[in-house]
């Protein structure tokens, strides 16, 4: 069987931090959707490390990691998050496999990202530019490369073409974009050379042979499902699917085969780049939220919008993906505050609903919130769940009683110590 662990909101729900609680658990951690858009921060040993394409897993001694064919690559992001762990002594080779069938994200893609967001002016997704939207377009138009194109002589003339037709469409977008072309050239194909030393594999062909050896695996979900291409807030959503499905297409493992479905979220909810946001705040609550939650983009840097926790988007991302238990993110952050607020519905023409409408932008809907009682005490030192104080404990069984599923995981911090399990 193969677990999964998925985001349940916009993404930065803490995944990086759970996969590397959970890696000791498991064979091999595989990536299926997503890019170098995601943002994985893992902290141990007091160290803040971040990962873009890599699983999480790759600290491990033990570990196998995979980057899945629904994954796509930028050699240029890859070497860099290899030249940042050159210093750490991993068998970088032997413990990270990579699917021939990942497409790869060119220097026209990139520049294609950001010519159209340019052309979108106001309406822009807030993507992050990492050339994601355009890689997934070449996938699905059929016209783009993947890995195992590097396997063959003609690569060049293959990258060539299809470069030449980018700059082309750039030129269309008419909107100003300055680049040196040769230069980012120079940098990739050097970046393609490093990514030649690792090794390809056809994945789903590992991943069946590894089930059938009874080998423990954790799919690894990057943003959230609120992002999701095809149920998430489109159009502010990114490219692949980040719900349960995606790691059977973007990893090559049958429906029947998924085993625990691990959803991860954060007590209160964030979102970076644009986009409807029912619950945001604009008050003194979200911007303390957003300074003790240290809420910016891992990749982007970028400050996260900050909001109550919205169960009737939370709720539908447990249907969506069928989570089996749930992982609470970030109590610590919510210490202090007088009343907790939970969205339990929305106010949509004049009635109160419980699901995500089709509309779901802020003229349209007004949050209605349950409030809970807060908790002064200081989390972070906590290790057991005999620990957490009353307060918080209501609100967690308010929470697994709207949901229907139980919390098996608080976090009061981010480093790998500030686990409580229940
Ligand atoms: P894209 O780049 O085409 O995937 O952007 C489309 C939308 O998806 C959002 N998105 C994300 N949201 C939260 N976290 C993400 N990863 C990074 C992180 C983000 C960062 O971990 O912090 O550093 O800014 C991520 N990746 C994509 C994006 O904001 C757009 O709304
Ligand atoms: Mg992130």
């Amino acid at each position: 069987m193969v677990d999964l662990l998925l985001g349940l909101q916009w993404g930065d729900e803490g995944k990086g931090k759970i996969v590397d609680v959970l890696t000791k658990d498991y064979d091999i951690i595989a990536r299926f959707q997503g890019g170098p858009n995601a943002g994985h921060t893992l902290e141990f040993d007091g160290i803040k490390h971040v990962l873009h394409t890599i699983p999480s897993g790759i600290f491990h001694k033990n570990a196998m990691n995979i980057v899945g064919n629904g994954v796509v690559i930028d050699p240029v992001i890859f070497k860099k998050e290899l030249d940042n762990l050159d210093k750490f002594n991993i068998d970088i080779v032997s413990k990270l496999l990579i699917s021939r069938k990942a497409h790869l994200i060119l220097p026209t893609h990139r520049l294609l990202d950001a010519a159209s967001e340019t052309a979108k002016g106001k309406a822009k997704i807030g993507s992050t530019l990492k050339g994601i939207g355009p890689t997934y377009m070449d996938k699905t138009g059929r016209n783009g490369m993947r890995v195992g194109d590097l396997e063959f002589d003609n690569w060049k003339t293959k990258y060539r073409t299809l470069a030449d037709k980018h700059e082309a469409m750039i030129g269309f977008y008419n909107v100003d974009i300055q680049y040196d072309l040769a230069e980012l050239e120079t940098e990739f194909f050097e970046a393609v050379e490093k990514l030649k030393k690792l090794t390809f594999i056809d994945s789903e062909e590992y991943m069946f042979k590894a089930q059938a050896e009874g080998k423990k695996i954790l799919a690894e979900g990057a943003q959230g499902s609120l992002l999701d291409i095809d149920f998430g807030t489109y159009p502010f959503v990114t490219s692949s699917n980040t719900t349960a499905a995606g790691a059977c297409t973007g990893l090559g493992v049958a429906p029947n085969k998924i085993g625990r479905v691990l959803g991860i979220f954060k007590a209160y909810t964030t979102r970076v780049g644009s986009g409807p946001f029912p619950t945001e705040l604009f008050d003194e609550d979200g911007e303390t939220m957003g300074r003790v939650g240290n809420e910016f983009g891992a990749t982007t840097g970028r400050a996260r919008r900050c909001g109550w926790l919205d169960l009737v988007a939370l709720k539908y991302a447990v249907q969506i993906n069928g989570v089996t238990e749930l992982m609470m993110m970030k109590a610590d952050v919510l210490s202090g505050f007088k009343t907790i607020k939970v969205c339990t519905a929305y106010k949509y023409k004049g009635e109160e609903i419980q699901h995500l409408p089709y509309n779901i932008e802020s003229e349209n809907i007004t949050p209605v919130y349950t409030e809970l009682k807060g908790w002064a005490k200081d989390l972070t030192k906590m290790t057991k769940a005999e620990e957490l104080p009353p307060a918080l404990n209501d609100y967690i069984a308010f929470l697994e009683e709207q949901l229907n599923v139980p919390i098996k995981i608080v976090s009061v911090g981010p480093d790998r110590v500030q686990t409580i399990n229940r």
